[in-house]
């Protein structure tokens, strides 16, 4: 078996988060979340960008009954490849509540692609960060979206927000709905009534099956976390883009805890907090309602709706 070393400065998970004083309404998805390994178990991938510290399916499960969330959305990490072993087995062993978002490539056969429909994946991710992936074609991409239209799924994509107007139209391309993780990481330091929000928010105008993950306020942030500034103003330079999308498209926006949290070198989220963060960026019940319950269960549970 092979050792694996985790990557020098990698944060671990915290490991007693505070119990949220907001309370999700019955039934919350946390629709943005990963497993990592155990690495004796599901080795990390060759060709991964990063060594990750281990943190399984039942700690990931114990978070979310910690936090009063109800189900989990696990996303394929990069870490993994396409190896989906580790968040497959995470799906099976949480059957209804746990749906999955894979990452395959165009080798994948008709029944790998059936198996983890019926293990629970609704998903493919398609990532253009370049510090984690390697070069995909985009051809190779579409052949797979097709693919996967057929089995009812869409496509998950991630990318920082310099990157869209390259992106544009592939995405538009895309035959099924197209999520994107973290609002398309806006560069927090330029303003969120910009030319490159209002780039994201003409590309969610535009293509009414484009939504949108308001997840990450710790990634994004550059005001930083509440040791900072309190907890009350914690991530606050996140508040005004997030609740931009939550309030302008309330029926295509998903919230994710982004737990383990890759790559966080200067500060890893109390996840409490971050539920605590949730009636800052959606404040009514109504909007809370439509993100973490209505709108993810269309998506991953719409035999339940
Ligand atoms: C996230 C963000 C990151 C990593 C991954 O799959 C991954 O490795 O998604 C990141 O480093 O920004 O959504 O978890």
């Amino acid at each position: 078996m092979t050792d694996f070393v985790k990557t020098p400065g990698w944060l671990d998970w915290f490991a007693e988060p505070s119990t949220p004083r907001f309370k999700p309404p019955p039934g919350s998805v946390d629709a943005h979340c990963h497993v990592f390994g155990p690495a004796a178990e599901y080795p990390f991938a060759p060709e991964r960008k990063y060594t990750p510290c281990d943190a399984s399916r039942l700690q990931l499960f114990a978070l979310r009954d910690h936090l009063g969330l109800a189900r989990n959305v696990i996303v394929q990490a990069t870490c993994h490849g396409a190896d989906n072993r580790a968040m497959l087995d995470a799906c099976r062993a949480a059957p209804g509540r746990s749906r999955g978002v894979a990452t395959v490539r165009r080798s994948v056969s008709d029944n790998e692609l059936q198996a983890m429909h019926e293990a629970g994946v609704r998903g493919v991710r398609f990532n253009f960060v370049k510090r984690l992936v390697d070069f995909t074609p985009k051809a190779e991409l579409l052949e797979i979206s097709h693919r996967i239209q057929a089995l009812g799924w869409h496509v998950v994509v991630y990318f920082e927000a310099v990157d869209l107007p390259e992106l544009w139209d592939f995405f538009t391309a895309l035959p099924t709905a197209v999520v994107v993780d973290h609002m398309g990481r806006p560069d927090l330091s330029l303003p969120p009534d910009g030319p490159q929000f209002a780039l994201f928010e003409r590309f969610m105008h535009q293509h009414p099956k484009v939504w949108s993950k308001v997840s990450c306020p710790e990634r994004l942030s550059l005001s930083g976390p509440p040791a900072l500034h309190g907890e009350q103003a914690a991530y606050r330079d996140v508040v005004p883009f997030a609740r931009r999308i939550v309030e302008t498209f309330p029926e295509r926006v998903l919230w994710g805890t982004d737990w383990p949290h890759p790559n966080l070198r200067h500060h890893m989220p109390d996840d409490g907090l971050l539920v605590d963060f949730i009636p800052r960026i959606a404040r009514t019940p109504a909007l809370q309602q439509q993100l973490l319950v209505d709108n993810p269960m269309r998506l991953y549970w719409p035999e339940e709706c």
